[in-house]
């Protein structure tokens, strides 16, 4: 009984291979520079600096967290709910360990978190809870309406006094306001499509996803 216990992780997710997760962070980095010098997100740096003409160094508003990955099902150690049926489920019995490539489709930021939206294939879709997105609505009102895989994402850092679990939270704000059409400030720059929603989101659409490795495995820590 007690190994049954302690064989529930803490969460299961998919890990990128070391040199991928080197390659996202220089990505992220890139983003993040870019992002801070443009005139446009300087007209609304308010949304993260309070006081009157500061500039904001975003990469030390940002912490990083740990290894990279895409959270498929917190776990908690078999006290989250779903954490032993997941456990069990027999396909992430049959794929763990397995190697997949995640899309890694657009770049995030909003003044708690800051992220890459993975966008899942229908084979990686099959180890996504059900229940992912509707366990959100208390956070994010309406998450429950968008497609199932809709808050997957790897966490690249957090602002001060944040917990990672706020990042898909953010994505899938940002994600309710694009389906709801909400008008938006868009311009071009060199990887996609960036895209300003208010209140300090902003959205970068890659031209090209960045193609990451990824081992599906869990974590006890
Ligand atoms: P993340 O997936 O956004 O990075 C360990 O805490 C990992 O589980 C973190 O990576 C974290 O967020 C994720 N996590 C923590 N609490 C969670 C929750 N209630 N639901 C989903 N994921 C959670």
């Amino acid at each position: 009984k007690l190994h049954e216990e302690m064989s529930i992780p803490l969460y299961f997710g998919w890990f990128p291979f070391y040199t991928v997760q080197e390659k996202v962070k220089e990505r992220s980095m890139n983003f993040l520079k870019t992002l801070e010098v443009l005139e446009s997100f300087k007209k609304h740096i308010s949304d993260f600096s309070k006081e009157e003409g500061k500039e904001v160094d975003l990469e030390q508003f940002f912490k990083a967290k740990g290894t990279l990955h895409c959270t498929t099902k917190f776990t908690d150690y078999g006290k989250a709910e779903g954490a032993k049926e997941y456990t069990e489920n027999k396909t992430v019995e049959d794929l763990y360990g397995s190697v997949t490539e995640l899309s890694l489709s657009a770049l995030f930021v909003t003044p708690r978190t800051v992220g890459a939206r993975v966008s899942l294939s229908e084979d990686q879709l099959q180890l996504w809870p059900e229940d992912a997105e509707k366990e959100a609505e208390p956070v994010v009102p309406g998450a429950s309406t968008l497609p199932k895989g809709s808050r997957a994402h790897v966490t690249l850092g957090c602002a001060d006094g944040i917990q990672p679990v706020q990042t898909g939270f953010d994505l899938l704000q940002i994600l309710l306001l694009q389906k709801d059409g909400k008008q938006a400030e868009q311009e071009e720059i060199d990887p996609g499509t960036l895209t300003y929603y208010g209140e300090g989101r902003w959205y970068l659409a890659l031209k090209e996803p960045i193609s990451a490795a990824s081992c599906f495995s869990s974590v006890y820590k």
